[in-house]
């Protein structure tokens, strides 16, 4: 059995600087830090967080007044963060900036009372903050998840009307969306810049040049992913028999029966140790030692907030003064 690995795969930029946020702020503050839902939806980070001491709430109604809380990377709605300020907590946002641009979009459209359209999954907590930025007194937000939402969907004013999407969709699946509400609403006006992120626009396209070349995928990634979820989706769009697995104690030996060509990629939120896990368990059942890659190097950063690295700076002068 041959390994390849798809390129880029697991975490992104906006993962990344999330983790270093709560990270950060476990070596500066020395205090309880509470994290508003899970920082990314990765069962491994989230109980490697939890043994450094991380607690996770659902509600801001969990948290003491006056604590130290961390907003996940899918972003919160003004509503929660409106609670935070009123019990006093310092905030601490991990919300990824490519959240935060549609926020930004989506709370400029309620200002102006521009009616906008939000292409997501219900229930997710990134579409619940990116709703949460409309205030629906001079206008609506609706959310569709579907061509079928376009379709019974009726809006006031639709010479003035603007759409946004979920960061982690299928591509090819919002598009269909996006010229199904074209096609109702000719003057809708999209976002400047796509919506969906360069992380599952690029994790998309390298599973799609796996599934040429694989017998059997395995998607790395917890059920509750979004974006990981969407990547197992393609596999098995493409006739792949494909697996969205937390980690190589999810795989069954049977899968492997007549297989040559083991393709593996792994969500925005998954770290690569539990990829090297996998390929090491599946050397030990007998694949090649040599791994193949295709693909291409993501080289995205984004910065933590300034807030964190000034007091980084301070505390390390302030120890080396004692020293
Ligand atoms: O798996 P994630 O934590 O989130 P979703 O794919 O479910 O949105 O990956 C990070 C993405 C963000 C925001
Ligand atoms: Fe940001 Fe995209 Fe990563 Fe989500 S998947 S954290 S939107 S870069």
């Amino acid at each position: 059995m041959n390994i390849i690995l798809a390129n880029p795969r697991g975490f992104c930029a906006g993962v990344k600087r999330a983790i270093l946020i709560v990270e950060n702020a476990l070596k500066i503050y020395k205090k309880k830090i509470y994290v508003k839902h899970e920082l990314v939806h990765n069962e491994y980070v989230i109980k490697r967080l939890r043994r450094k001491g991380v607690i996770f709430v659902e509600k801001i109604s969990q948290i003491p007044n006056y604590s130290i809380v961390v907003f996940s990377a899918h972003g919160v709605s003004k509503q929660i963060k409106k609670e935070a300020i009123k019990k006093n907590l310092i905030i601490l946002n991990a919300t990824c900036p490519l959240v935060t641009k549609v926020h930004k979009e989506v709370s400029e459209y309620s200002k102006k009372g521009i009616e906008t359209i939000l292409i997501g999954h219900k229930g997710h907590p990134e579409v619940e903050g990116t709703l949460g930025q409309y205030d629906n007194k001079n206008g609506k937000i609706y959310l569709v998840q579907s061509t079928q939402d376009v379709n019974k969907l009726s809006i006031k004013n639709t010479d003035k009307l603007n759409f946004v999407t979920q960061t982690t969709l299928s591509v090819t699946k919002t598009q269909h969306i996006i010229s199904c509400l074209k096609n109702k609403f000719p003057k809708i006006c999209a976002p400047n810049k796509e919506d969906i992120c360069y992380a599952t626009t690029n994790r998309q396209k390298a599973i799609r040049e796996l599934s040429k070349i694989s017998d059997i995928i395995f998607v790395i990634g917890s059920k509750n992913s979004s974006n990981s979820n969407r990547l197992a989706e393609l596999g098995r769009e493409a006739g792949i028999l494909t697996k969205l697995i937390n980690s190589f104690v999810d795989i069954k030996t049977k899968w492997l029966k007549n297989i040559h060509s083991i393709g593996i990629t792994a969500g925005a939120s998954a770290p690569e140790i539990l990829v090297k896990e996998v390929v090491q368990y599946l050397q030990t059942l007998g694949a090649n030692q040599s791994v193949k890659t295709i693909g291409f190097e993501e080289k995205n950063f984004f910065k933590i907030p300034q807030k964190l690295l000034k007091i980084q700076t301070y505390k390390n002068k302030m120890e080396k003064n004692n020293e």
